[in-house]
């Protein structure tokens, strides 16, 4: 094999992998040096985990008995929820919170070509998910009269066009220089035998490490020396696909740290609406807090009663608080989780790409919820599903961009009525996230006294 470093033969003979150089003599120098350039970015000590992972399929049921998580609502009596506001609100305005959002995800179960991010959200004027948490940080910015850094996570697939689409939108009024973009890992996936795949002559296929790669990519980009270094201590983490979550959120905040030994993870989640909801779930494991995935649970499991209610009943709406101190500290060598997927490939013996009919490969990625069970001290905090989840996944049906606009319409009509507003039936309305964040913001605005059906009103 001419110019192939004798260190990168070795290494690949060592992992079995030597395949990946088949075509090497038919490559140009540039698909060379891409290709090396490709092997030597890959970690294969961690390699060598997947390859074993996906020979024993470690998904499925883990070794500890799981029981249903307890929770905290905010219909919970003796706690001083007014002082908790405050509290949080304080926090806020010492400038010890940042905004961390995952939005490596493509729009493609969305039918959406781009990043997920620039997916037009909203019913009346159709701001982006990423405006929409951007234009949150910015009403709280000025409410508080504190910068707020936001931390967005990409892909390798979409960093460049998610960093334009900020820029070209003047980063919808935020100060750029409080907007810290960055990349997450990337990891082959292998075919049935533990092989990497070539998706092309020169290039061996890899995909985006999952939203837990968010741990080691805050760690590799100086992310977290960037928040230390403006004093943060507390990430509100959220995914960016969810147009009512609230992003900065005091009462959260203050809850998360109330405890005297200041909370290492806080998380949010909703009742589920029904047993089979695609969410995870949350689950004690030991004395742990844990996370377990909709697709890791049996049906008797999800369907498991308590009186009249599910048993596990706490889905999660991915929103947590993480202390900076705990992100810093934390492993960030999480589980890999396991998905078996149509992966195209050149066929070796003819060379040409092929596309299969069914599952050919194992593709990896780590969940940033399996921190939780290293957090020694979390909480969940029970959300209302219409005041705070309405997420947009899919083209059509549950989960949709069409459900997603009809619950926003449906919580700015209730702020509305709760401030004196009466709305008929078949109104369109829409609140900006610089008009308010809460009911009690909307109450120190100017409002109509009512709005008709058949009427189309933004805020
Ligand atoms: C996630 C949770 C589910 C529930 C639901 C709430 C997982 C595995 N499932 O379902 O339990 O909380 O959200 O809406 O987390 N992303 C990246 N990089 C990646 C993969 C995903 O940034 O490599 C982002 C993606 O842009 C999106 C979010 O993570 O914002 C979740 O994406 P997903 O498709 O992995 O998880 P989903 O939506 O099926």
């Amino acid at each position: 094999m001419s110019t192939v470093p004798s260190s990168i033969l070795q290494l690949l003979a060592r992992f079995g992998q030597e395949h990946v150089l088949q075509h090497w003599d038919e490559l140009s120098t540039t698909s060379k040096s891409k290709l090396l350039k490709q092997i030597e970015s890959i970690d294969f000590e961690i390699f060598d985990q997947l390859v074993a992972v996906s020979q024993c399929n470690a998904n499925k049921s883990s070794e500890n008995a799981i029981l249903p998580s307890p929770f905290i609502s905010v219909a919970d009596e003796g706690i001083g929820w007014d002082d908790v506001e405050k509290a949080g609100e304080a926090l806020v305005r010492q400038g010890k919170l940042g905004v961390l959002t995952v939005a490596g995800g493509q729009g493609t179960r969305l039918g959406w070509n781009g990043p997920k991010g620039t997916f037009p959200a909203t019913p009346i004027t159709g701001k982006s998910l990423f405006q929409l948490i951007a234009e949150q940080i910015l009403f709280a910015s000025e409410k508080y009269e504190v910068a707020i850094p936001w931390y967005i996570m990409t892909s390798v697939e979409n960093d460049e066009i998610t960093r334009s689409f900020l820029l070209d939108n003047n980063c919808f009024g935020l100060d750029r220089t409080d907007i810290f973009v960055f990349p997450q890992g990337v990891i082959p996936a292998v075919d049935m035998n533990g092989k990497m795949l070539l998706v092309e002559k020169d290039q061996i296929f890899m995909n985006p490490d999952g939203h837990g790669g968010v741990i080691t990519a805050l760690h590799r980009s100086g992310a977290l020396e960037e928040m230390a270094s403006r004093g943060i201590e507390h990430l509100a983490y959220v995914q960016v696909d969810n147009p009512l979550v609230k992003v900065i959120d005091p009462i959260f905040l203050g809850l998360h740290c109330s405890d005297r030994s200041s909370r290492e993870v806080s998380s949010k989640c909703v009742m589920k609406s029904d047993p089979d909801e695609r969410v995870g779930v949350f689950c004690k494991r030991g004395a742990s807090t844990s996370i377990v995935e909709y697709s890791d649970m049996t049906t008797e499991q999800t369907h498991e009663k308590h009186g009249d209610n599910l048993a596990y009943c706490c889905g999660s709406i991915a929103a947590h608080l993480f202390a900076t101190s705990f992100i810093e500290s934390a492993a960030s060598d999480l589980p890999w989780h396991v998905a078996h997927k149509v992966v195209p490939f050149i066929d070796s013996s003819t060379g040409e790409k092929v596309t299969p009919q069914k599952a050919n490969a194992y593709k990896f990625e780590r969940f940033v919820f399996d921190v939780l069970p290293l957090a020694s001290n979390s909480i969940v905090l029970e959300t209302e599903r219409n005041e705070e989840f309405a997420p947009i996944k899919n083209a059509s049906g549950h989960d949709s961009a069409e459900t997603s606009m009809k619950l926003q319409c449906e919580r700015a009509t209730a702020w509305l009525q709760a401030c004196g507003v009466e709305v008929a039936l078949g109104a369109t309305v829409e609140i900006s996230p610089t008009t308010a964040a809460s009911i009690g913001d909307l109450k120190r605005t100017t409002l109509p006294t009512q709005i008709t059906a058949g009427e189309i009103v933004s805020l």
